[in-house]
Formats: structure tokens, sequence, C-alpha cells
């Protein structure tokens, strides 16, 4: 049976990432900070199945004792801080865990199982000012914000680390991607959780920011198969995982609240506390190589996915409602 251990099996990724694993027979570990009250949404009707083991990517001795435990054949480092807007009012934090945690994991796997594979979330913001479009792995970075600026660190010691020590070592550079799971504080599940809220009569407006920027948004769950499929490679390298296709954040909200019979233009507010010191403008990713080399494609659509969200944060208002 082959072993998998997963950082941020707490978050969206992790969560869809362990249902894959467990589907396809692996033994799932899931590294699992501590916190002072359960945040195991995500994770709750997997809880049986993952053994869980406490640990933090700042602290080298966790990673240490967490990959001495799983012995692991393949690693998924989907731990971040990953709130882009969180990372200038948090930028050393966002460094130490976002980065240099990477760093942290590579050591812990040099010293107790060279022989695992390692996946590293690396992301789309790195190219932040796009200098070209659409973006691909030779794409030269431009990051805009302390959480790309890190990411861009995690995404070379990785490389650096796999040429340093012959690791097998590879990055996934995933464009935005979303569902049901997403954070609460993540500009799409803001607009789903709102319309719904919305449409319930349980508020009366959303307050959002910049309304004109563009994502090439995705589904989770059919971005975490890339993650496998990169690692069951003869060799190791970098993906662009994307759906090359880009939206403004305008078209999500007016395609959300129409799902609801509504008309966003008389709800949304623009709010500059919603604003961010850089913007990154426009990332529309080309992910032709995942295609040809791995033979991964995304199946869920734009429509789809902004449906699939409304729908479930609906549901479940409707449940607190009826309790
Ligand atoms: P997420 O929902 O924010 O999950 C982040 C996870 O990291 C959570 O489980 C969190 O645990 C954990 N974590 C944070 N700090 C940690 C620490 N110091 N030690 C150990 N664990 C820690 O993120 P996601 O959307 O699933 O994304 C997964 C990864 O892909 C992240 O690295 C993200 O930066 C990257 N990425 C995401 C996207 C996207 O569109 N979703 C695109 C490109 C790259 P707690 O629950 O305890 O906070
Ligand atoms: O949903 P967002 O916060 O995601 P962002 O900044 O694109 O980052 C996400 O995707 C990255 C991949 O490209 C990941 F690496 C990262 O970890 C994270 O998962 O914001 C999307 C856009 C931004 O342009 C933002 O300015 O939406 C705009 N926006 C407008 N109003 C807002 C809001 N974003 C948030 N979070 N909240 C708003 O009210």
């Amino acid at each position: 049976m082959k072993k998998a251990l997963i950082t941020g099996i707490t978050g969206q990724d992790g969560s869809y990432l362990a249902e894959l694993l467990l589907n396809k027979g692996y033994k799932v570990y899931g590294l699992k900070r501590r916190t002072a009250l359960p945040n195991v949404e995500n994770i709750n009707h997997l809880k049986n199945e993952i053994e869980f083991i406490p640990g933090d990517l700042t602290d080298l001795s966790s990673l240490i004792e967490a990959i001495n435990i799983a012995k692991p054949d393949e690693i998924y480092n989907l731990a971040a801080q990953s709130f882009v807007a969180d990372s200038w009012s948090q930028p050393i934090l966002t460094g130490e865990i976002t980065a240099l945690g990477v760093t942290n994991l590579l050591e812990a796997v040099k010293r107790v199982k060279p022989e695992s594979r390692f996946y590293q979330a690396s992301s789309s913001e790195m190219f932040g000012k796009v200098v070209e479009t659409p973006q691909k792995e030779s794409t030269p970075f431009y990051p805009r914000s302390p959480y790309a600026v890190a990411k861009v660190y995690g995404h070379w010691i990785t490389i650096n680390y796999r040429e340093s020590y012959n690791l097998y070592t590879c990055s996934g550079i995933l464009f935005n991607h979303e569902s049901p799971r997403r954070g609460i504080e993540f500009v799409t599940r803001k607009i789903s959780d709102g319309v719904a809220r919305i449409k319930l009569g349980l508020q009366r407006e959303l307050r959002l920011g910049n309304l004109k920027a563009n994502r090439d948004w995705g589904f989770a769950g059919d971005y975490v198969k890339a993650m496998w499929l990169m690692l069951q490679q003869d060799t190791p390298e970098e993906f662009v995982i994307a759906t090359g296709k880009t939206h403004t954040v305008e078209e999500f909200v007016e395609i959300a609240f129409r799902h609801v019979g509504l008309n966003w233009q008389d709800f949304v507010i623009q709010d500059p506390a919603f604003m961010r010191p850089a913007e990154v403008d426009l990332l529309l990713g080309d992910s032709s190589k995942a295609k040809r080399v791995l033979g991964w494609e995304p199946n869920v659509t734009f429509e789809h996915l902004i449906k699939m969200m409304v729908e479930s944060d609906l549901e479940k208002y409707k449940c607190k409602k009826s309790k």
C-alpha cells in the first residue's frame, strides 16, 4: 500500500486530495497544527480514514518526526499562509510559513526519507504583474505581494533541492481553484456565501474590492488530480495547471446573483477596505504541457463552478434556518 503525507490537510485542497488518494487505496497521513478550536469542517467526513500527525511547517523537529512516523512514498506540501490580502499585514509570518516552511520540509525529507516524492504547491500569483499572456512554465515571475514573493522562494528552493541533492521534487503552478470548501475570505466563496445569505434574507449588501481583476478560475477537485499525476511521472518537472479562460470578479458576481434571480447591482458595494496595495490584474494560464505530458484537462466549467458554490451555500443556510 502506498503512503502519502499531506500538509495543509484541513484546507480546501488537502481535503480533495485526501479523498482522491484514499480512493486510490493510499494510506493517508495529514500534518495538522494545533488550533484552539477544531477546524476540521473540510475533512470531518474522512477523520476515521486519515492518520493525523501534529506538526507545523515552522517547526523542523515536528516535520522530521512526521516523516519518521509516516515514512511516505509521496509528500504533498499544501500548507501555507495562503491568503494574499493578509500577507501585507503579516509579511514575516507569511515568509516563515510559505517560504522557509518549504525548506524545513525539504530538509526533513533529505534527512529522513530522501527517496520520497515531493510536491510543492506553487501559485500563479508568482506571475503577478504578468510579462506575457497566457502564462506558461517558462514565463518569468513578477510577484506582487509578500505571499507571492514567498511562493517564488518555495518554488525555487524545491528546484534547488532537486538539483543539489537529487531529490524527486516538483511544483505545480496552479491557477485559482475554488469549491464549496474554499475559505470564506477568498472572493469566490465570499460571493457565493453572500448571495445565499442575501437570497435568504440574512444579509442586505455585499462589500467587495476590485471587481475588474481577471482570474483563471477552475474547480479544486479537478486540480488535485494534476498534483497526483505529477508525482507519477518518471522525471519531476514543473507544470502550469489552469483552465485557459479568464473572467473578471464582476462576471463571477453577475452570474452568482443571476443564479438566484437577483441583479447584483442592487446589492454589491465597492469598498476601498478590500482593495490591495498592489493588484494582480490578469491571470490566464496555458496548461498545454500538462495536457500533453500528464493527459490532464479540467472538467468543471466556470458557470458550473459558480452554480455548485451558490447551491452549496444556499443549502447550508437553509439547513441552519430549519434547526
Ligand atoms: P487553504 O485552504 O488556505 O489551506 C492552507 C492549509 O495550510 C490549512 O490546512 C492550514 O491549516 C495549513 N497551514 C497554514 N499554516 C500552517 C503551518 N504553519 N503549519 C502547518 N500547516 C499550516 O489553501 P488551499 O486553497 O487548500 O491551497 C493549498 C495550497 O496551494 C496552498 O499552499 C496555497 O498557497 C496553494 N495554492 C492555492 C491556490 C488556490 O487557488 N486555492 C492556487 C495556487 C496555489 P489551518 O487549518 O490550521 O489554518
Ligand atoms: O480570491 P482572492 O483573495 O484570491 P487571489 O488573491 O487570486 O489568491 C488565490 O489564488 C492564488 C492563485 O493565483 C493562490 F496562490 C492564493 O493562495 C489564493 O488561493 O482574490 C481574487 C481577486 C483579487 O484580484 C482581489 O483583489 O479578487 C479581488 N477581490 C475583489 N474583492 C477580492 C475582493 N478578494 C477578496 N479576497 N475579497 C474581496 O472582497
